[in-house]
């Protein structure tokens, strides 16, 4: 499967992890769009928020539990907003299920 996140995990294109365990890698957006930017993903291929079912969503659980550590971790002591985009009205533009963790500053009031 050609999927550049699925090669990011496998460690053949390079990244900055930021968070790893056995379900979840963590690393850092190329293009930030805060201080803080980091993108969750699942270590098995899902295509995005719509692919997720009763099958999937523990493993999409272990990307929830991970976020407050990472959010600690990236001393976000003060809120951050975790954002998926789906699709192409959703503007997503890789298709592997990722979760946008942004903060370290105050982040615009609108969303859409
Ligand atoms: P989305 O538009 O929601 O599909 O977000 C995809 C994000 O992935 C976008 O913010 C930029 C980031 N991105 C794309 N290619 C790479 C890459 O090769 N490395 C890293 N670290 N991030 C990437």
């Amino acid at each position: 499967m050609d999927c550049l996140f699925c090669k990011i995990i496998a460690g053949e294109i390079p990244s900055a992890k930021v968070y790893e365990n056995e379900w979840v890698y963590a690393f850092r957006d190329i293009q930030p769009q805060a201080p803080v930017h980091v993108l969750i993903v699942p270590k098995v291929h899902i295509c995005c928020a719509d692919a997720i079912n009763a099958e999937n969503s523990a493993t999409v659980a272990k990307i929830f539990e991970a976020i407050p550590e990472i959010a600690k971790s990236e001393g976000l002591t003060n809120g951050y907003r975790v954002i998926t985009n789906c699709g192409e009205d959703g503007c997503q533009s890789v298709k592997h299920l990722h979760f946008h963790v942004l903060g370290g500053k105050k982040l615009s009031e609108t969303m859409a």
